[in-house]
């Protein structure tokens, strides 16, 4: 009965605020961020520690600087590995989706990553915008979005921003991209940006309203995993035709590493 009760709390709370934080899952994506760690250190010698933040942030940054093409050919990479994979369908994810109504979660892109770096373009960080501009196939789709590194706003790699309750207004306006949100009714939202441990992560109704906390300082760092995923069983992903392959849309031109 405890656990029905937790249940639908956290359910309420996702349907009021538009996400939802679970905290305590540093078990499902240490094999992701050791394989991250081992596929970097085959690619750049004398990687410090990811444990010292200080000292990875300035090398990355370093590498970003020196040599992009490398870090590029990483980002497909990694894509692809058995972790991500898995992770993405670790039973206790598969869980928190079901307890915040997903009844058969069915990934809707690939599982994906960000870097990002206190000497990133301008253009690299996401303004305000909503996550069905990459696909809304099924009422419910949501994005999982986790930090393999403590962060938030005390720290110098930031995190996500988001307006609370956002979610309730529907599709938002958006200018010339498509993507940038325009829509003034934003403003009447609460801006959030949560503190997130390594093991945390939180999930976004994909009209939740949300930005890159942007990375100001050196040797800042962000470096995070994106998951997003729709229900087969819900009715309007089955009255849009499903079984039927959607195409997905890549955020500003595949251009991912702001290059
Ligand atoms: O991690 C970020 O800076 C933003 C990521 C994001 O909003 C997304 O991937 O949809
Ligand atoms: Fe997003």
């Amino acid at each position: 009965m405890q656990a029905l009760k937790g249940e639908s709390r956290l359910k309420r709370e996702f349907e009021v605020c538009g996400y939802q934080i679970f905290r305590g899952y540093s078990e499902v994506f240490l094999p992701v961020r050791n394989r991250l760690v081992s596929l970097l250190k085959m690619k750049f010698r004398d990687l410090p520690l990811i444990e010292d933040e200080a000292a990875f942030g300035a090398f990355m940054g370093n590498v970003y600087e020196t040599d992009k093409k490398s870090v590029l050919d990483l980002y497909s990479v990694f894509d692809r590995t058995p972790e991500m994979m898995l992770a993405s369908f670790h039973p206790r994810i598969v869980v928190a989706l079901r307890e915040l109504g997903l009844k058969s979660p069915i990934v809707s892109s690939y599982p994906t990553w960000r870097l990002d770096l206190y000497n990133n373009p301008q253009r690299r960080w996401f303004p305000w915008h909503q996550d069905s501009y990459h696909e809304n196939f099924s009422e419910n789709s949501v994005t999982v979005w986790i930090p393999l590194l403590n962060s938030g706003p005390e720290t110098k790699g930031k995190g996500l921003v988001i307006k609370e309750g956002s979610h309730r207004i529907g599709i938002a306006q958006t200018g010339a991209n498509k993507f940038e949100i325009t829509d003034p009714r934003i403003n009447d939202f609460k801006e959030v940006e949560h503190s997130l441990s390594f093991g945390d992560f939180v999930v976004l109704n994909s009209l939740v309203v949300h930005r890159s906390g942007v990375i100001t300082e050196k040797p800042g760092m962000r470096l995070t995993l994106q998951f997003r995923y729709d229900d087969l069983e819900e009715p309007n992903y089955i009255a849009k035709g499903w079984p039927r392959n959607f195409s997905i849309v890549d955020a500003i031109n595949h251009n991912r590493f702001g290059i």
